[in-house]
């Protein structure tokens, strides 16, 4: 099958037709990863750049989100890979302000692929939150997602509260989201930045090995 019909679906905000052909591109044996990144993904691309444009808003993109989700949740059993596998609680969240939760949720299912226990926070998370729970639930890892250029602030604010808490030393925290960077994250004193969430979970498990 070709992978730009599920694209194309997910750019008119059809959640149950992508279900059917996500499912059919199963079926095929095509590789999960590239049903994401060719079909899913590719079309949230599309509605990104229109978006910016201003060609299309909020409510379409909101339904295209949706559609994505729905795609998503089928994959997910296959993007956990037999691979390794590690044990370890972590907490994750999309930062305080920031209402973008697919990449948040992307992360979540590749940290649980590998056998990671994960805490959802949810979005528009406070730093006091992340570090609260990570010390209430013992977390290895605080990851935090920011899509927006005005909230990945935020996440200078949670290294600062983890270093009040005095959980620093033994809490990594792991930083991503689109704005985003290698720089951004020694600037502000995380452990890693990882641009994908495949990447995301690796370094979440040589974390917690
Ligand atoms: Co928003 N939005 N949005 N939006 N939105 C962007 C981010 C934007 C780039 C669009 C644009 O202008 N081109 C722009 C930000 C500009 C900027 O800051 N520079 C923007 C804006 C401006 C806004 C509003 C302010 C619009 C408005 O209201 N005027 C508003 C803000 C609301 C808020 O958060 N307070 C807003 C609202 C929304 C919707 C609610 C409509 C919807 C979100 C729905 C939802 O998430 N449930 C939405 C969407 C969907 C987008 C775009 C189109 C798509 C984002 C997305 O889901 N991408 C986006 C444009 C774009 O990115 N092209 C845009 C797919 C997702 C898989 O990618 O999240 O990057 P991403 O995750 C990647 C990696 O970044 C990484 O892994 C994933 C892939 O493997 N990753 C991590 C993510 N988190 C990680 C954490 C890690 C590691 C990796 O470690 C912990």
């Amino acid at each position: 099958m070709n992978l730009q019909d599920i694209s194309i679906k997910l750019q008119a905000g059809k959640a149950k037709d992508v279900k059917i052909l996500v499912q059919q591109a199963i079926d095929e044996g095509i590789p999960a990863q590239t049903i994401l990144e060719e079909g899913l993904l590719s079309g949230m691309n599309v509605i990104g750049e229109k978006f910016k444009n201003n060609e299309v808003f909020v409510p379409e993109v909101l339904v295209a989100a949706r559609a994505m989700n729905m795609g998503a949740s089928l994959l997910k059993p296959l993007l956990a890979e037999a691979g390794v596998k590690a044990s370890g609680k972590v907490c994750i969240g999309t930062v305080k302000g920031d209402l973008h939760d697919i990449g948040k949720n992307l992360v979540k299912m590749m940290l649980e692929g590998k056998g990671l226990e994960v805490i959802d926070l949810g979005t528009d998370v406070a730093p006091e939150t992340f570090v609260r729970t990570a010390q209430e639930e013992d977390c290895r890892i605080i990851c935090c997602s920011a899509l927006l250029t005005t909230t990945m602030g935020v996440m200078g604010d949670v290294v600062k509260a983890a270093e009040s808490a005095g959980i620093r030393e033994r809490v990594k925290i792991m930083v991503g989201g689109a704005p985003v960077t290698d720089a951004f994250c020694s600037q502000i004193g995380a452990d890693a930045y990882t641009p994908d969430a495949a990447t995301a979970a690796d370094v979440a498990v040589s974390f917690c090995s």
